[in-house]
């Protein structure tokens, strides 16, 4: 066989070709985007040209991320070229990402005639029944379609070259090709990760006592409550149909026990692609340089209505998918309204902005919002051209004058740009309430977050020490109100705010520390049951825990008011310290330390079926 399996220059995998088949490649919903994308260069590295990725061909800036190759003749290309000639829209390329994996996306809508038949079969193979419609069952059912008739045919060809094939499929929306792999004795190695399960995520979302009724619950008629009948089978169905089933934490074990029927045989841990600079003060820098410029959206923000001192303001976020109750966002919200309240009887001398930053539907961005802003910009730009004139002028002055004295600046300054500069200050001004959010949500009088602050009081008044913001959708460097992308302004601020009530892992605490910033995650969080066994999470190395295990939703809150306060109350020279030590407690969290445990999954799939020639 000409081409790439045979490239392999590493003799260990010479002849083992892995695959990993996700929703996310090429395509961020969630955090599975962040497992693939970050986890690439360290893949790339030990499996070279033996490493493919697997994705729907569904994003529509899908040009931007991939590079597409018609004219490879790799097996993997001459496969995919096959399945075109059949009239399919697939294509064989380079996702642009560090690490340049390479990457076949399949795109279900090319097959949408046959979806009739797709069910059909599915439905007498696997009594599976899609009795309600849903686009995106619809839209997975036919990727999983092309997946399947792409892997049997890679398949195939692998076995002819006496190649092992392991197919990795993360999350149900990747994996309803197992059922019919296994159906169909496809020799491929199948491993299953669950990042969640959907019955875990709806049932925490509306069960106090989700974690005490887990081992009691019966997952039909939770499917059936919920509404939820088809998927949960599916998902079931790949659990069960995979070779080696596993899951991101032990939180989401137990989850897999009880919904899934079936534990998992390893735990595959989310990390990161840490880069360590090689000066430990450029950390300092990049704080200091993307503080100013949160500084500046604060100004342009609240200013027209009052000031504080930006020296002595805490930048707290907390940021993901709106799942309000399962990323803590309510608990959040109750501690920021008893930090409020307790910064004002302790008359401390700062204010906490804190930011919201989710994704929420809107019509636009805030009209008064954007008009301040850009207000704020137009006495910048007055500013700079007073400043302009007056240097000019004062150094004209220096050459002629004799006396050496200093010339009244005032007179240097033309009346225009005086004027100029206080009727935009005049026309900025204004006596109502700095928003709370930044964007005209279509749903206004019912969203939660909304609600809350208004029940609570929490509007932005002056006497507040606790300020809100609530940016309805993520943070990019398009993005008109901050022009700075997710990282740097994540860098920016000073703690990131995350005591999530279920989280199967939660990659936002983690990508703090990495940052060097503080964070606060949950006990019941995945990433924050691992760091427990791990001797540098603590507060000295910028991670806090709230515990939510055993603790009421009152007491966690008290908790984690009491936190932040200590946290506010926390001197600048401790908060340098503490960034230096973060980011050391992230190395735990490179892939680079943590990709052991894909190897181990991987090894156990090929003992457990060695491979039938
Ligand atoms: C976990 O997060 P996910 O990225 O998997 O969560 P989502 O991005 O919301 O997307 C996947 C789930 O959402 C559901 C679907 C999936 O289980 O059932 N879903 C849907 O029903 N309809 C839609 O239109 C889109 C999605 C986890 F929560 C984190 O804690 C982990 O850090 C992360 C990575 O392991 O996986
Ligand atoms: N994120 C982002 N931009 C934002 C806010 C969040 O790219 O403005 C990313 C964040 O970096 C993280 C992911 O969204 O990688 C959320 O992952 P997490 O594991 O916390 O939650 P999930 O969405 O998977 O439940
Ligand atoms: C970094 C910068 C300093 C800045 C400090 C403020 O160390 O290099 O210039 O004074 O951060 O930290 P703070 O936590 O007060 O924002």
């Amino acid at each position: 066989m000409s081409g790439r399996i045979q490239q392999s220059k590493e003799p260990k995998l010479e002849d083992k070709m892995l695959t990993e088949v996700a929703w996310e490649v090429c395509n961020q919903v969630g955090g599975i985007y962040t497992v693939i994308r970050s986890k690439a260069p360290v893949m790339v590295d030990k499996w070279k040209d033996n490493y493919l990725l697997l994705g729907p061909k569904i994003n529509s800036n899908v040009s931007s991320d991939f590079e597409p190759d018609p004219y490879s003749n790799s097996p993997i290309a001459q496969v995919a070229r096959e399945l075109r000639e059949m009239g399919w829209d697939v294509e064989f390329g380079t996702w642009l990402v560090s690490g340049r994996p390479q990457t076949v996306l399949l795109n279900p809508h090319s097959v949408m005639h046959e979806l009739g038949n797709i069910k059909y079969y599915y439905w007498q193979n696997h009594h599976i029944e899609f009795s309600h419609h849903d686009s995106l069952i619809d839209e997975v059912m036919a990727f999983g379609y092309m997946v399947h008739e792409f892997l049997s045919r890679f398949a195939r060809v692998c076995l002819e070259q006496g190649v092992e094939l392991l197919a990795h499929f993360h999350e149900w929306m990747a994996g309803t090709a197992i059922p019919d792999i296994r159906r169909e004795q496809i020799p491929i190695k199948t491993i299953f990760t669950t990042h969640a399960t959907l019955l875990g995520r709806y049932l925490a979302m509306n069960d106090p006592y989700f974690y005490d009724h887990l081992p009691y619950l019966n997952w039909e008629t939770e499917a059936r409550n919920f509404n939820v009948d088809t998927i949960a089978r599916l998902e079931r169905a790949c659990a069960h149909g995979a070779n080696v089933l596993t899951t991101v934490s032990e939180v989401t074990a137990k989850e897999c026990v009880h919904l899934l029927g079936r534990s998992p045989e390893a735990i595959l841990p989310n990390g990161l692609n840490i880069d360590r600079f090689s000066v430990v003060h450029e950390v300092q820098n990049l704080h200091h340089r993307y503080k100013e410029q949160i500084n500046h959206f604060v100004m342009g923000h609240f200013f027209q209505s009052y000031s504080f001192d930006l020296d002595n303001v805490i930048y707290f976020f907390t940021s993901g998918r709106f799942e309000f109750k399962n990323k803590g966002y309510d608990l959040t919200l109750e501690a920021l309204a008893r930090l409020n309240h307790k910064m004002k009887e302790q008359n401390v001398n700062k204010t906490v902005v804190m930011f919201f930053v989710t994704k929420q539907p809107f019509h636009s961005i805030n009209q008064e919002v954007m008009t301040s802003r850009a207000v704020m910009e137009e006495i910048d730009h007055n500013c700079e051209s007073i400043m302009q004139q007056l240097k000019r002028r004062l150094f004209e002055a220096a050459a002629v004058n004799s006396d050496h004295r200093l010339p009244i600046l005032n007179e240097l300054v033309d009346d225009y740009w005086k004027l100029r500069y206080r009727r935009t200050i005049q026309s900025w001004k204004s006596d109502r309430l700095p928003s709370v959010v930044t964007h005209n949500l279509i749903n206004d009088g019912n969203d939660q977050v909304l609600s809350y602050l208004r029940s609570a009081n929490l509007l932005n008044y002056e006497s507040d020490k606790v300020k809100i913001v609530y940016h309805p959708d993520f943070i990019s460097s398009t993005s008109p109100l901050f022009g700075m992308d997710y990282g740097q302004f994540v860098r920016g601020c000073h703690m990131g705010i995350f005591p999530s009530y279920y989280e199967p892992w939660g990659y936002t605490p983690v990508e703090c520390l990495a940052r060097g910033v503080s964070a606060v995650t949950s006990d019941l969080s995945g990433f924050g049951d691992y760091v427990k066994g791990l001797p540098m999470g603590d507060e000295e190395h910028g991670l806090y825990m709230i515990e939510r295990a055993n603790q009421d939703y009152d007491t966690a809150a008290e908790q984690l008011s009491e936190k932040m306060l200590t946290f506010v109350m926390s001197s600048s020279r401790k908060r340098i310290e503490t960034r230096n030590k973060a980011e050391d407690l992230s190395e735990a969290f490179d892939w680079v330390n943590l990709i052991k445990h894909y190897e181990h999954a991987y090894d156990l799939a090929c003992e457990k079926f060695p491979i039938e020639n």
